[in-house]
């Protein structure tokens, strides 16, 4: 089904000129005289305490970390501190509109910006409203404790609240935001619409585009800004999420309510320095950031540079970028210009800027500048300003007061459970749909063509002669897959899923076919050659509260979102205190035929990472039970698929691949031939080679080899292999990973300590090579095969008899090996 969007030589070839409009830089000008119709003398001192509010609180994380005490107060706190002193102009002014339906996400840098966001949120929430978010919390822990001889109302409380809550995260406390599992670069309260705040630079970039997909999805009310610096300009997630973010689809294919342009500002706070190199005029070549959004699309992403130092210039351009959304006019890209006085960190010297270029901005300072603007214009009294700082002062001091205090706020206890930050990792939870209502569908599903060509497919290799099944007729490891996708998404309206020919092109390898008659654009739609960007908008939209299918075309192209799947995708349900939840499922499929970057298997490199879910199914009946069991759960899957065997039918499950739903538990290792003198544990496609090992051991050497189908890296429980272990004393490992360094060494590490005095010989694996892959002519010497097992039996195991080794397993062999690192 093509996209009826032809591409005309004659239009395309003809030739013109790109016309590049004006960007505005720095063109708010409205007196604070002006302003008085927009804003009551309430509303200006507001926008004046939340800046000192945000300045005092880190002048007292300044003075904690530089001097180990603030007003009396002595605390050590040796973790990190990304102070923004200077900036806090741009940050109350970004939020000032902002309600909690509008979500922030941050960097590194972002106390400001949380503190500015809660504040906001505090003043427009209705009390009774901020009253049941603050006792919902954690169970109203935090709460507890600065309620406890509080005197005032509910929104001051609320204050005291959002300071507590923030410092205590800061301070790894167990009331903090996210039970101190964050901590000052990652903290978030999403009651009041502050999402993940990133210590990786950039980090932000896609995940905001993913919650903005979110919104504009699922019909959301709301906005979504990103909040990164300037010298992410550089991180590959940042322009491939805007990439993903300004993609025309959304105007072209998209349909009715969904046509038009994500609900999203990019909004780069500016302070004109990474850590100490410049931007503008070092590191950068654009002179003005803005300038950016001129290549990106037609709108030049209604670019601008805003006096980040005037918080006023601030609220306005939010307020009208805002409108811009509304408008389904989005994304846009603000380049709000301010400076960081503190250093990047507080142990910096600043040996990168001048004394006097410093001065000349603490000169302008943005509090100083605003409180005489107030005072001239007759809004506050002088005596006013410095109440309301004084006042601040001794709230800060209470505050820290009560997160440095071990008895009121202690940390997670990881004695009396050593295990608590482990619970965190999962949420494991099942859920048929992330939210009611109807899934947006074209088609019944009993009217999809795959559908209805499936029903007429051998669901076992064999047919009921016992003849195998032709090709054409046998129901594929791909259909097992499909038939688990395509029943999700007629029951989870918010399932969405993208990546690299998803659509019209079927999907990669073809296990998509089917779906593009089923589903409008929202629900699949091809993505950007932007493999950072599929796994970080997937994020986004699942920690939102999504559920998402992304897919990479081949596992060597995981390297390009290594961020993504390493630091971001695991990490961020434990890092939320467990609050979040995370129902992404990145299908990944390892290639064969194309060599050294197309046929890699990476099981291992996601395995080593604690957050992710593991899957390699190698039949049929596994891949649709355990899609299935992915698509039920709320944590994130990296789910594996061996290009090998999209074609295989089912071989094992004897009455054939269910037609129904059933899921197959994730962890549970399966037996796919009893034996008893040797165990056999495959990953992936290796079972079909010891398949024919088992055999050629039972022929020839009349050894019955049990093989074991790990299924799941992770989880996976070893008890059915130890059993197996204790009956057979012997156990080869084999999967298509290079071994050194791979799964299958940590398995066998295991079973070694667990079935140490069962074993008659050490476990030996059976790996791919560690060389780069070979052209396919020349694969037989790269990934393990059948001839390969039985070497490696004969030599480290049990003499085969009569056998003769053709590939060297030795032990002189491995210490040759290792020594010249192959
Ligand atoms: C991917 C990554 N690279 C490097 C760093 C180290 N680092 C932390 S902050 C920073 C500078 C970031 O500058 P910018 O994005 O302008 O934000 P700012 O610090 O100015 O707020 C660097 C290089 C990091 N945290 N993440
Ligand atoms: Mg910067």
């Amino acid at each position: 089904m093509p996209k009826s969007q032809n591409i005309n030589p004659e239009e395309v070839r003809k030739p013109t000129f790109i016309e590049f409009g004006k960007i505005p830089v720095n063109q708010y000008n409205k007196s604070i005289q002006e302003e008085r119709k927009n804003f009551s003398t309430e509303d200006f001192t507001r926008i004046y305490r939340d800046m000192v509010i945000i300045r005092e609180f880190e002048t007292m994380l300044n003075l904690i970390k530089t001097t180990n005490e603030y007003n009396g107060i002595a605390y050590n706190h040796p973790g990190p501190a990304h102070l923004s002193i200077g900036q806090e102009a741009s940050a109350v002014g970004m939020a000032y509109n902002l309600g909690i339906d509008d979500y922030i996400f941050g960097s590194h840098r972002s106390h400001g910006e949380i503190l500015a966001k809660g504040l906001s949120a505090i003043d427009k929430l209705d009390e009774d409203i901020l009253y049941t978010i603050m006792s919902g919390y954690f169970s109203g822990g935090a709460l507890k404790v600065v309620e406890k001889g509080f005197e005032g109302n509910i929104r001051d409380l609320s204050v005291h609240f959002l300071l507590y809550g923030a410092l205590s995260e800061i301070f790894a406390r167990e009331n903090g935001f996210n039970k101190g599992l964050g901590g000052s670069m990652h903290a978030f309260f999403t009651p009041f619409g502050i999402y993940p705040n990133n210590a990786i630079v950039g980090g932000s970039g896609d995940i905001s585009v993913g919650a903005a997909l979110f919104k504009k999805i699922n019909r959301k009310p709301g906005i979504v800004v990103c909040n990164i610096g300037d010298a992410s300009m550089g991180c590959g997630p940042v322009w491939e999420g805007i990439i993903f973010a300004t993609m025309d689809q959304y105007k072209t294919l998209w349909k009715g309510a969904y046509k038009g342009g994500l609900p999203l500002i990019f909004n780069f706070m500016n302070n004109l320095y990474g850590m100490g190199g410049q931007t503008m005029g070092e590191t950068m070549g654009y002179d003005i950031l803005a300038r950016v959004g001129a290549g990106v699309n037609p709108e030049m992403m209604h670019a601008e540079r805003v006096d980040g130092y005037n918080p006023l210039a601030v609220i306005d351009a939010f307020k009208r970028k805002k409108a811009l959304l509304a408008e389904k006019k989005g994304p846009v890209l603000l380049d709000t210009l301010t400076y960081r006085i503190s250093g990047h960190s507080p142990s910096d010297a600043s040996s990168y800027r001048s004394k006097e270029e410093i001065e000349a901005w603490q000169k302008e300072d943005s509090i100083i500048t605003f409180g005489i603007e107030l005072v001239t214009a007759g809004i506050k009294k002088e005596e006013e300003l410095d109440e309301i700082r004084q006042e601040t002062g001794k709230l800060i001091t209470h505050i820290l007061k009560l997160a440095v205090n071990d008895d009121i706020s202690p940390r997670l206890d990881l004695v009396k459970d050593p295990d608590s930050i482990g619970k965190m990792m999962f949420s494991n939870g099942s859920e048929d749909r992330m939210e009611e209502g109807t899934p947006e569908v074209l088609i019944p599903l009993k009217d999809n063509p795959r559908i209805k060509s499936l029903k007429n497919k051998e669901r076992f290799f064999k047919d009921k002669e016992g003849k195998p099944a032709s090709k054409a007729k046998l129901f594929q490891l791909r259909d097992g897959i499909f038939e688990a996708v395509i029943d999700r998404f007629y029951k989870d309206p918010t399932l969405a899923a993208w990546g690299e020919e998803n659509r019209d092109w079927g999907g990669a390898f073809a296990v998509y076919r089917g779906l593009t008659e089923a589903l409008p654009y929202q629900r699949l739609f091809n993505s950007p050659i932007s493999e950072g960007a599929i796994v970080g908008t997937a994020i986004g939209y699942g920690m939102c509260g999504g559920r998402v299918i992304a897919e990479i075309m081949y596992c060597d192209f995981l390297g390009r979102s290594g961020d993504e799947v390493f630091n971001q995708l695991p990490k961020w349900q434990a890092m939320s205190g467990n609050l979040i939840r995370m129902p992404v499922v990145i299908r990944v499929s390892v290639g064969s035929k194309y060599g050294a970057q197309h046929s890699q298997d990476w099981s291992s490199l996601t395995a080593h990472i604690p957050g992710l879910k593991v899957v390699f199914p190698a039949t049929p009946y596994d891949a649709k039970g355990l899609m299935n069991t992915a698509l039920q759960g709320t944590d994130p899957v990296i789910f594996f698929e061996s290009q090998r065997i999209y074609d295989i039918g089912e071989m094992f499950h004897e009455s054939g691949v269910p037609e129904g739903y059933y899921e197959i538990p994730f962890g549970e290792p399966d037996i796919k031939r009893e034996g008893d003198d040797l165990t056999i544990l495959t990953i992936g496609a290796t079972l079909y080679p010891a398949m024919k090992v088992a055999d050629t051991l039972q022929q020839t050497y009349s050894i019955s080899a049990e093989v074991i189908d790990a299924r799941t890296l992770v989880p996976f429980n070893y008890q059915p292999v130890i059993e197996s272990v204790k009956k057979t004393g012997r156990i080869v490992l084999a999967s298509d990973a290079s071994s050194r360094g791979s799964f299958l060494k940590d398995m066998a590490q295991t079973i070694t300590e667990l079935a140490f005095d069962y074993l008659d010989a050490p476990p030996v694996v059976v790996g791919s090579r560690n060389w780069i892959i070979p052209a396919y002519e020349m694969e037989e010497y790269f990934f393990p095969q059948p001839d390969w097992f039985l070497d490696a039996i004969h030599e480290k195991i049990v003499p085969l008899k009569g056998h003769t080794v053709k590939h060297d397993f030795s032990a002189e062999k491995t210490i040759l090996l290792n020594k010249e690192g192959v």
